[in-house]
């Protein structure tokens, strides 16, 4: 686990110091009953909230020693992250080489320390979503809270300002219009989860429904 732990974090460190390109194997690629597509389908609550930029804030709180709430200049302003990434919606549809970029997971992380008893986060978005996922499956060097997709700002039906991406689970799981991310010691269902989707989420065993 630990050690398995610490080469997530050092895949990390050498993507974010450019030393080497993020490769993806082709081989089962494609998850069991998704399908592949290019057009990166937009799928919500059917709200999409403007959040003008200079009223935006992310709250990042609970079991950590530093919780900080950021404006748009202060996370703009953390290290820069690029990452490419495959996206698996629990609708079938999966779309490859996903260009997003955005401060990492670990950044954020190393920024707020979680507390040694943080074992689960609860994200929160501005269209009231919210969705939970463990911190250790978080702690990974293909996570990021995202404001870019394709070189361009993330439009806002798919998450804009800034939404969560977490490209190793079903894409419930990254909460578009982020706006507070809850580190807790205990797990709590999110908006899906609580309607029968699966807790862990995660494509290549279509673990879809709980
Ligand atoms: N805030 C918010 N985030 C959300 C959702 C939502 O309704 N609101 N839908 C989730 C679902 S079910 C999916 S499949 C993905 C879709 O992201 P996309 O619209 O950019 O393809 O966002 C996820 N994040
Ligand atoms: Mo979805």
């Amino acid at each position: 686990m630990k050690e398995d732990y610490i080469r997530r974090k050092e895949r990390w460190a050498q993507k974010i110091s450019g030393k080497e390109l993020p490769t993806r194997p082709n081989v089962g690629r494609l998850p069991a009953g998704q399908h592949e597509v290019n057009n990166f389908p937009v799928l919500d609550l059917g709200e999409h909230p403007e959040i003008p930029l200079n009223e935006w804030s992310l709250k990042v709180h609970g079991k950590v020693e530093n919780p900080v709430t950021l404006n748009w200049e202060q996370f703009m302003a953390l290290p820069q992250f690029r990452d490419v990434s495959d996206f698996h919606c629990v609708t079938t549809w999966s779309q490859f080489n996903m260009v997003f970029e955005g401060v990492a997971f670990f950044t954020l992380a190393d920024l707020v320390k979680p507390k040694p008893d943080a074992t689960h986060l609860f994200f929160t978005a501005y269209d009231d979503y919210t969705t939970n996922a463990p911190l250790d499956a978080c702690m990974d060097d293909d996570v990021m809270i995202a404001h870019s997709w394709n070189a361009k700002p993330l439009a806002l039906e798919h998450g804009g300002p800034a939404r969560v991406i977490i490209p190793k689970l079903y894409a419930w799981k990254g909460a578009k219009f982020i706006r507070e991310i809850d580190f807790r010691s205990h797990d709590e269902l999110g908006f899906w989860e609580q309607r029968g989707y699966s807790n862990t989420a995660d494509p290549f065993t279509e673990d879809r429904f709980s």
